[in-house]
């Protein structure tokens, strides 16, 4: 079946794409667009046509597929300038996402329509390049040089309205878009036709904007490439002519390709697409989801009550006591509150996120939960207890999910009666903020549980990532082994500034060292307290001894660094360094590449231990944990990745 078909409407020709899943304009979409503008060039009754998308969306761009392989003709550049010259002007109908080379083909046409929910943008650099088929040289002509550079470099799409007020779009439909979009083209080839979006004025500011934007854009890139390139490429669509602006842009986006961090972002967009339908649980039907409870108002519980309710469930949360509930219950308004003074929610929203939560303390309120997530104190005693009371009250096919982050799942459930529902639920803080979601099952689990923890990942637009059980689970495993490898350049006398600069300088937002003392070391000394009270042989760790000397980080003034009080930027401590004087060697200095690649290649080394183990699926999975978990830049493609770039 042809992904492009023709069809009539009096003296409007209707183009009609359809190419699923996304209407990516792979070879045979351009091969098919390309022959409809010669076809309805050669016919002189047709005056106006109107490009329309089946499916989900408009086009969402070029196959990203096709990437690692050479460019077929007709390029898409080509074809874009083709419909742009066509003898009849065309109308791009958008609904859904109008995104990079699907924009940019909607940029050839004479007009752009769309629904009032679509979106049109420029997303390249978040695949590491920039756009290839006129993109940063017409987006400027329509909108002005601001607003195209916050598009392409940002990546960033825009909302119909805001795209109308912007001039990237000529109106918003309502109803039906093919009626509108022919209605549209009908009143418009009344009129004298502007001019092709190529033909346009584009207005080039002066010296001053592109150094301040320039500063702006690397900033926020964070060591990406692109987005930098993508502001070069709209100051050539400023300043020089339109055809040397497209040659600019199309080496640029063909230099780009092929770099590495093009590559690592083009596996990480296609692992996020895979994580949450596992191959394996494609056939399993997941417990339906419409009740959910959870245990535990704290940071952690009203996180992720937060994170159901941005997902439309309603939600009971159990407490010990009422004045527990309140709390609870303010936890989680705080959530929307916060949502509102950054002017994400409205008050009305906000007000309706609030009223789908009830607050009870009386367990029977929880027989009828599809599914109940217990964020209780991170202590095995307390978790066992609650779900002794969640085996008494809930149906026995009710899912109940821990959200332990370091506990063995099997011990918590150890006692509960149809454990085959039991499943591990790691969320990270903030709950409703934070993308990843580690599930655990333990060997009872059912694949109906199993599929459920995923469908519920889906449900809140989580990136989950299955996690066998071990101590940590995958990310807190990596992260102690990166913690230990870090302490280990300190005690070879490498600075503790220059490890964390390193760390930053290589994409990092902190280093192990200042996030430690931002997130406070006394946390994962009483893990290993625990541990040692456990009989388990733990060495001294370097944040040991400065736990023990009162040094929490920046919650007690001080940790690996001083803190002046009201001043949150680290001091190098000169009383840490009498701490561990006994413990440092001085060695030979490292470079900060050197220092990077030092505790990089110790994550993959742990990462590789956890596919051996098979606690990880797959190099992928672990990549997306420390993405999604730990803030590893995602231009670097991840720990596993990046390694692998080195052989
Ligand atoms: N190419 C190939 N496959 C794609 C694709 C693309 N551009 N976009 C999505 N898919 C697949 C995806 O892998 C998944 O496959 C399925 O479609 C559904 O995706 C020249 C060079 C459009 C907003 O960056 O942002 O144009 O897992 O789960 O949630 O200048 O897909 O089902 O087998 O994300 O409804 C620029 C990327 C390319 C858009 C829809 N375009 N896509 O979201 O579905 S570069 C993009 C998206 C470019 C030009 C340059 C989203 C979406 P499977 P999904 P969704």
């Amino acid at each position: 079946m042809s992904v492009v078909t023709i069809a009539r409407q009096g003296d409007i020709a209707t183009v009609t794409v359809d190419n699923p899943p996304v209407n990516a304009l792979g070879l045979a979409l351009r091969q098919g667009l390309w022959d409809a503008v010669a076809e309805l060039d050669a016919d002189p009754s047709v005056r106006a046509v109107v490009l329309i998308c089946a499916g989900r969306t408009f086009i969402a761009g070029a196959d990203v597929t096709e990437f690692g392989k050479p460019p077929v003709e007709p390029h898409l550049p080509d074809l874009v300038a083709r419909i742009e010259a066509a003898t009849t002007p065309w109308v791009a109908a958008i609904h859904g996402s109008a995104l990079g080379g699907g924009f940019e083909v909607a940029l050839g046409c004479r007009f752009r329509v769309a629904l009032p929910d679509a979106f049109v943008g420029l997303p390249e650099v978040t695949l590491g390049i920039i756009p290839g088929a006129g993109g940063t040289v017409r987006t400027p002509r329509l909108c002005g040089v601001e607003t195209a550079v916050e598009m392409a470099t940002s990546g960033k799409p825009l909302r119909a309205p805001k795209a109308l007020a912007a001039g990237l779009i000529d109106a918003v439909i309502e109803g039906d878009l093919l009626d509108g979009a022919v209605a549209f083209a009908v009143e418009a080839i009344e009129k004298p036709l502007p001019l092709p979006v190529s033909a346009r004025e584009v207005t080039a500011p002066d010296a001053a904007f592109w150094t301040d934007a320039e500063k702006a854009v690397t900033k926020a890139a964070k060591g990406a490439a692109a987005p930098a390139r993508a502001l070069a490429a709209i100051r050539k669509a400023a300043e020089a002519p339109f055809t040397e602006a497209m040659d600019f842009e199309r080496e640029t986006f063909m230099e780009l390709r092929g770099t590495e961090q093009a590559a690592a972002l083009r596996a990480v967009f296609f692992a996020e697409r895979a994580a949450p339908r596992p191959v394996a649980l494609r056939e399993v039907e997941p417990a339906p989801l419409r009740k959910v409870a959870v245990i535990g108002g704290g940071t952690m519980g009203a996180g992720i009550i937060a994170a159901l309710r941005d997902a439309g469930l309603p939600v009971t949360l159990i407490e010990q006591d009422d004045a527990a509930v309140e709390r609870g219950l303010a936890n989680v308004a705080k959530v929307f509150d916060g949502g509102v003074k950054r002017g994400k929610l409205s008050e009305a929203q906000a007000q309706a996120l609030k009223d789908g939560v009830t607050g009870s303390t009386v367990y029977a309120a929880l027989a009828d939960a599809d599914m109940v997530i217990e964020a209780v104190f991170e202590e095995i005693s307390v978790k066992r207890a609650v779900f002794a009371r969640l085996g008494e009250v809930c149906r026995p096919d009710a899912v109940l999910a821990t959200n332990t982050s370091y506990l063995d799942p099997r011990a918590i459930a150890e006692d509960l009666p149809n454990s085959d529902r039991f499943i591990g639920l790691h969320f990270f803080s903030p709950a409703n903020v934070m993308k990843l979601l580690e599930i655990v099952p333990t060997p009872e689990t059912s694949a109906r549980t199993l599929a459920t923890g995923f469908a519920l990942g889906r449900m809140l637009k989580k990136i989950p990532v299955q996690s066998g059980i071990c101590e940590g689970f995958i990310g807190n495993r990596i992260l102690k082994r990166y913690r230990a490898a870090a302490e280990g350049l300190v005690r070879r006398g490498v600075p503790i500034a220059d490890i964390d600069a390193a760390m930053r300088g290589y994409g990092l937002a902190m280093g192990p060292f200042e996030a430690q003392d931002l997130g406070g070391l006394d946390i994962a000394y009483l893990q290993r307290e625990g541990a040692r009270a456990s009989g388990q042989s733990v060495p001294e760790t370097l944040g040991d001894i400065l736990v023990r000397a009162g040094r929490k980080g920046q919650k007690t003034s001080g940790g690996w660094y001083d803190y002046v009080a009201g001043d949150r930027k680290p001091q190098v401590s000169t009383a840490v360094a009498e701490l561990l004087a006994a413990q440092i060697r001085p060695d030979a200095a490292m470079t900060a590449a050197e220092i990077a690649q030092t505790l990089v290649a110790e994550m993959a080394a742990e990462g590789q231990a956890i596919l051996d183990e098979s606690i990880a699926a797959s190099p992928a999975d672990i990549d997306l944990v420390k993405i999604h978990g730990y803030g590893f830049p995602r231009w670097r493609g991840g720990p596993m990745f990046a390694n692998r770039a080195r052989g």
